[in-house]
């Protein structure tokens, strides 16, 4: 069907997204920029973070005139209250996906589910570090790894946790044990923060934000550490791979179904059972090339990260894009069957899918739409569960190819971006001759300047859409600073040919030279979102060794296009590792003057961690790289 494409205005940084932008718009749908602009003007107060609607008196807005709130609370105290409330959903969520990872290890370990675990030495090596003995059989061990991370879940705030006590860095365990940061296991520290959010409970601000800092310490040591350690033993540790993104991917000749969120185990599982004769088969009866599953947002990052491994890579179709592209991936007309297992499944994919003909089912109990099939993802049922996808996807397919009047907005032959994936702490060291002194060498010389995680979401305010993170990523680079991306940051950099070695000749001369030495781009990516763990991983390995505390090395972390909740808990994970920690667009916090400079200065008094605020991307990488070089000279790398 043809239709006449409006002109718009081009939001999206890649040409295939903005074609398909113009083409959904030209149809009638309203996507995540229209959306935004409608919102306009939004109120001031609100993004001050002065607004409260906790009870009933209220809501209230804090302003000169009326600078209490009815019950009395002063605008500090609303500012910092409204934070951490972000803080304990984003920790909630990580920890959710930790313990639904570790329930899954548990199913496998006592017989009870299909699944494979991929990585077995991965869990012998844990089990290994853990103090444990790893001579048992390794179902018996998952089953015992499983508890330990549940209990460790479970823990009290008077517990610290195990993993914190066993992977931190000496020198900063201290730090966060004389500041009243070491944290117990996260449930009891989100009750905690939840309990302080409440009328009339917490009324200082600096305890709130030091709150905070406590579950960023507990999204780390059981949420993140747990994702990234058990997707690695269930999916298999990721290696070096060429990848495919962005939408351009999409094959109008298979049998496509889209996997949404960060949750991968399903997925992996489904492709397995694709790639068998029956649904195979199955597929060509239907008129199909084959069977394809395509991974969005994370979900696609991790999916693409152990596509290298080479388990059922005929399957795997590409990582589409990041979340502002996803009502995009539908509207080409092109999708059968969309699988959304956690954030972030944009509301509006309902009216997509219903537009574009995809059908749409939910596969986590948390996910829930309106007038939308559920198949929550049960372990001991993921064979049947595989299953019906499978022919449910294929029924669509067929459907897709007999409607005449489908709208279909992208050209086959499109292709994906090509990029390289699957960098982690191990992939790097094999890079660097598989020794980390290799790597602090190079920093030594100042050939690698320093290194700075460039991850989390994209954002639509101020008309980026991931505009900030190319042009952050560039400045960087070109002044011998290592990137490395994870989430949605990632996905922009893919989109726009940035994971390739070709950026080489965009870095500085000295990265240029580290570059060309070890083969590796200046710019990698770790992953997923939840993949920060492992970039804190390297980071607390480099501390190690250098014998330094994490607050003192040349590394810095970037949020430039931050969105939801999980990136305020990783922030505040960054800022208790003693982190300098970019943030943009600013969080709601510019109404309390004192939460401001207790974030971006005082902060550092406590962990030697602070938030940078600054909307432009060039001034932020000037302050980041001048934060760098004092922190050579702190660790004597230059005089
Ligand atoms: Fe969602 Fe992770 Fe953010 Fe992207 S990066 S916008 S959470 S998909 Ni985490």
């Amino acid at each position: 069907m043809q239709t006449k494409l409006s002109v718009i205005k081009k939001r999206h940084q890649d040409t295939q997204s903005h074609e398909i932008h113009q083409a959904a718009v030209s149809q009638g749908m309203s996507t995540v920029f229209e959306r935004f602009e409608a919102q306009q003007p939004q109120c001031g107060t609100c993004k001050k973070g002065l607004s409260c609607q906790l009870c009933s008196d209220g809501p209230c807005r804090i302003s000169a005139k009326a600078p209490l709130g009815v019950c009395g609370a002063s605008g500090d105290v609303i500012v910092a209250r409204n934070l951490l409330q972000l803080a304990a959903i984003g920790t909630a969520a990580n920890t959710y996906q930790c313990s639904n990872l570790a329930n899954t290890l548990k199913a496998i370990g006592n017989g009870r589910s299909p699944l494979k675990l991929r990585d077995e030495g991965k869990l012998l090596r844990m089990c290994q570090g853990l103090g444990w003995d790893h001579t048992k059989p390794v179902k018996e061990l998952a089953v015992q790894f499983a508890d330990f991370i549940l209990n460790e879940i479970g823990k009290q705030s008077s517990e610290p946790m195990t993993l914190m006590d066993l992977f931190a860095v000496n020198k900063r365990k201290e730090v966060w044990k004389e500041k009243g940061l070491y944290a117990g296991g996260p449930s009891a520290e989100v009750l905690t923060a939840l309990t302080k959010c409440m009328t009339n409970i917490s009324n200082d601000p600096i305890d709130l934000m030091n709150t905070a800092l406590r579950l960023g310490l507990a999204n780390e040591y059981v949420g993140l550490w747990g994702i990234t350690v058990i997707q690695d033993i269930l999916l298999g540790t990721p290696e070096l791979v060429k990848g495919d993104a962005n939408i351009g991917c999409l094959d109008g000749e298979t049998v496509n179904i889209i996997s949404n969120g960060h949750q991968p185990v399903f997925a992996g599982h489904i492709m397995e059972m694709a790639s068998r004769v029956e649904f195979q088969s199955a597929a060509k009866k239907a008129g199909a090339k084959g069977i394809k599953l395509y991974g969005s947002l994370c979900e696609g990052q991790q999916l693409m990260n152990v596509s290298g491994q080479g388990h059922n890579k005929e399957i795997f179709g590409g990582q589409l894009g990041n979340w502002i592209q996803e009502e995009l991936f539908i509207a080409t007309g092109l999708v059968d069957l969309f699988l959304m297992d956690l954030n972030c499944s944009v509301p509006t994919l309902k009216s997509f899918a219903d537009k574009y003909g995809t059908k749409l089912i939910s596969t986590d109990p948390v996910v829930r739409f309106t007038g939308v099939e559920a198949i929550d993802f049960n372990p001991e049922k993921a064979d049947e569960q595989a299953e019906r996808i499978l022919k449910e996807a294929i029924e669509q397919f067929k459907k897709r190819k007999a409607d005449k009047t489908r709208v279909i907005n992208l050209q086959t032959e499109s292709k994906g971006v090509e990029c390289i994936a699957g960098y982690t702490t191990e992939t790097v060291l094999t890079m660097f001759g598989n020794s980390i002194y290799t790597y602090i060498d190079e920093m030594k010389k100042g050939n690698i300047k320093g290194a700075v995680a460039v991850a989390g979401c994209t954002n639509v305010r101020r008309d980026q859409g991931g505009k900030s993170i190319h042009r952050l990523t560039l400045e960087l680079i070109k002044r011998d600073i290592m990137v490395i991306g994870a989430g949605c940051c990632s996905s922009t950099h893919q989109n726009l040919g940035m994971s390739t070695k070709e950026m080489t000749k965009e870095a500085g001369k000295k990265l240029r030279s580290v570059c060309e030495k070890y083969d590796v781009p200046p710019v990698v990516s770790y992953g997923s979102c939840t993949d920060v763990g492992k970039i804190l991983d390297t980071v607390a390995a480099l501390a190690w060794t250098i014998g330094c505390d994490t607050s003192d090395l040349p590394v810095a972390a970037a949020v430039p296009e931050y969105m939801e909740q999980k990136a305020i808990a990783d922030i505040f994970t960054a800022l208790a590792f003693g982190l300098l920690t970019y943030v943009s667009p600013e969080p709601m916090i510019s109404g309390s003057s004192l939460v401001t400079k207790y974030l971006t200065e005082d902060m550092v008094n406590l962990t030697g961690g602070r938030m940078l605020l600054q909307e432009d991307p060039v001034k932020a990488a000037d302050e980041i790289e001048a934060h760098i070089i004092t922190k050579r000279k702190v660790i004597g790398f230059d005089a």
